[in-house]
């Protein structure tokens, strides 16, 4: 078969870590002189066409590719094949194919005396063979030895997604880096070339369902489920289809009303029921594998069921039915609070509402509903706590959310590696099956079995140049990625692999962006609210600081700051009760100030200025420490990335120290007004007589 000549990339979009410069490890060796293929389909086209373009760009030599032919070559070559092929023994000799699952993939080289090293990719599916050939890429950018490359790898979460907050006008709700590359005047756009490198960079991690609009489902997106729009959508899913990657929708829950004239959307109305049955079956003849329904109700002025006096389960177990026949799933999001609570009443507190909402609903879920819960109770602050509905739930599938894009962490304006901040989450704790019940094994399904399950993020790119406004804003969606096909891998390793294949392997690069990446996070943390607080934004666009922006507000994120002291009292003795939500062991370690950890104090406890943290410093002194060395960090990171001019292209060099600059100055105007707020407040002077206005 001839297959058509490389057309990569298909947009004149950054490459992201899809780069394949020249590796000098590659470079005048005989690399492979064929790429065989016996079982054709879009999936191993798009592997193929990539591993061809990837090593044409690295070796400057370009495989052939054949199709059903023998692979007795002259040179070495690399064979893509599934385990339903004959292969030789030296596959079957030490690891067992069977072990591989439906995405997981064999990586090996053998040597042979005559034709010098093979590489065999072995999948499954074709989607095993998509994954191995990103892998082995990855590998020669990393300028891995390719006689090494021995290994066998399989997803640990099952659903690997991304949620784009994308309408269909363009913008992109809570979007750093431009406009959306699916939509534009309401409709999806047509040149498919960005989306196309997108789902390049999705499979290359291992992302296997994208859901392309807005939970905030509004008029225009409602009807994206209609013949109007569903052709269009089932084009975008086609070329997710090739990269292994299931298109999912956010749909509007009133939508039976909205669309299909009914009077109501009743989740027990049978009308209503009949209308999404047909709805799904009209849905699965555009798209055969849709992946499902993203679904935000009841939040934040959005429809649901409780207008109807049903529950959160009665409301999607009608769309799981609907979808049921088709293999689809909904996605029922937890972010379910009061956000018209009033500031006087010290009762209602809004890190408990997912908890309340579902936990009693647990065990009344379709096998084919899956609950979404962000990472923290309250809504992806720098730093808060782990959601306590997270492996609460034994009976009712779950998966975690994460938020890529940087609303509250510096909108991809300042550099904030969330990988840590993920680590964390992920290794947390919850003792809901004794110790070492973990999140990662919560949503992998390793905890209680469910059928539907993984991990999901809210994802930062746009139609900038380089996907994601921040350069380096790049190391998060690919760490994330990466985490979501293998939440043990370390920060280091993660960072390692970005770093070589996005900006190449020379050592001081290596170590300086390293740095610069592993201490960023906790860098924004300092100079912003302290002591796992949260908030302290100017409202609605949340960028810079505002300490007492959302303190008389009605979405329930207060600090509680007066002259004494500070922090939202959760505990089970005198405050919310919130601690009470979690296993005994994070519930008494946050209940008492003797175990709370430092960094979320003020998250669990409202303490006197005056009080000493495990540091040994006052809170009030550590709020000024961490302020004067935040940003003291930001003037630190500008130091490591200028060490690296000329080994960086001017470009993108100059283009991050833009950024750097900004953030600079940023943080500044943060330090000051926290530290200035709090002497205030307090009356209380910095121990080292710096400068607080
Ligand atoms: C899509 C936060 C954000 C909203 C977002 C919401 C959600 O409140 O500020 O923009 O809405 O979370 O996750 O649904």
């Amino acid at each position: 078969m001839e297959i058509t000549e490389l057309q990569l990339p298909y947009s004149a979009a950054d490459r992201g870590w899809l780069r394949y410069e020249p590796r000098d490890s590659l470079q005048g060796l005989p690399v492979w002189s064929r790429i065989f293929v016996s079982e054709w389909s879009d999936t191993v086209e798009a592997a193929v066409r990539e591993l061809r373009y990837g090593i044409r760009e690295m070796s400057g030599q370009s495989p052939d590719i054949v199709v059903g032919g023998e692979s007795l070559a002259q040179g070495a070559f690399i064979r893509c094949a599934t385990v339903r092929e004959s292969l030789p023994n030296e596959l079957h000799s030490d690891l067992p194919l069977q072990d591989l699952n439906e995405e997981g993939y064999l990586l090996k080289h053998v040597a042979d005396k005559e034709n010098g090293g093979c590489l065999y990719i072995v999948g499954r599916t074709d989607k095993g063979i998509l994954y191995g050939a990103f892998h082995l890429l990855r590998l020669l950018q990393m300028e891995v030895p390719a006689e090494r490359i021995d290994l066998v790898e399989n997803p640990r979460n099952p659903l690997r997604m991304m949620n784009h907050w994308d309408n269909m006008d363009g913008s992109i709700e809570r979007g750093y880096a431009g406009r959306s590359i699916f939509f534009k005047d309401q409709r999806l756009i047509e040149d498919d070339g960005r989306i196309r490198d997108y789902a390049r960079l999705m499979a290359s991690i291992g992302i296997n369902g994208i859901s392309i609009n807005n939970v905030n489902v509004h008029e225009a997106e409602t009807r994206l489920i209609t013949a109007e729009y569903l052709p269009q959508v089932a084009r975008v899913a086609g070329i997710f289809s090739a990269h292994g990657i299931r298109l999912f929708l956010s749909i509007n829950y009133a939508s039976p009303m909205q669309l299909g004239g009914l009077a109501t959307a009743d989740p027990l109305d049978s009308g209503v029921r009949q209308w999404w049955k047909e709805k799904a079956e009209e849905i699965y003849r555009y798209i055969p594998d849709f992946g499902g329904f993203v679904v935000k109700a009841d939040s934040e002025h959005r429809p649901g069921p409780f207008t109807y006096n049903r529950t959160h389960a009665d409301g999607s177990n009608m769309l799981a039915e609907a979808l049921a026949p088709y293999g689809g799933v909904v996605i029922w999001r937890c972010f379910v609070y009061n956000c018209m609570q009033d500031w006087r009443d010290r009762a209602t507190d809004r890190a408990r509402a997912a908890y309340d909402h579902f936990k009693p609903l647990d065990g009344q879920f379709r096998d084919n509903v899956i609950l979404q819960i962000k990472n923290g109770p309250m809504d992806f602050q720098v730093r808060e706590a782990v959601s306590p509905l997270l492996g609460a739930m034994p009976q009712t599938n779950q998966m975690l959310e994460f938020q890529i894009t940087q609303e509250y962490t510096g909108q991809q304006k300042h550099l904030c590696y969330l990988v840590p901040q993920w680590k964390d989450v992920l290794d947390f704790d919850t003792y809901a099956r004794g110790e070492g019940s973990t999140i990662q094994r919560v949503a992998s399904g390793e905890l209680y079995d469910y059928k539907h399950c993984g991990i999901t993020a809210v994802i930062n790119v746009g139609d900038d140049e380089n996907w994601t406004g921040h350069t380096l804003a790049q190391a998060n969606l690919y760490g994330y990625g990466r985490l979501a096909w293998n939440p043990d891998l370390s920060e280091a390793e993660i960072t390692e692999e970005w770093i070589k294949q996005t900006f190449g392997t020379h050592a001081a690069v290596v170590e300086q962006l390293t740095t610069m990446l592993a201490e960023s996070w906790r860098i924004y943390e300092n100079y912003t609210s302290p002591l796992g607080v949260g908030w302290m934004v100017n409202p609605g666009h949340h960028y810079g600081p505002n300490v007492d922006g959302y303190e008389y507000s009605v979405w329930g994120t207060y600090h509680f700051a007066d002259c004494h002291g500070m922090g939202v009292n959760r505990t089970v003795k005198d405050g919310t009760g919130y601690t009470g939500q979690y296993f005994a062991e994070n519930a008494e370690r946050y209940e008492s100030l003797d175990s709370c950890p430092d960094e979320l104090l003020l998250f669990f406890h409202h303490v006197p200025y005056t009080h000493r943290l495990h540091s040994g410093k006052t809170v009030i002194q550590h709020i000024y420490d961490s302020h004067f060395e935040g940003a003291d960090g930001v003037e630190a990171l500008i130091e490591r990335w200028r060490l690296l001019e000329g080994l960086v292209d001017p470009k993108r060099h100059e283009a991050v120290m833009g950024r750097l600059r900004h953030q600079a100055e940023h943080s500044k105007e943060w330090r000051d007004i926290i530290n200035t707020y709090f002497y205030r407040k307090s009356g209380i002077g910095d121990e080292l007589k710096r400068m607080i206005y």
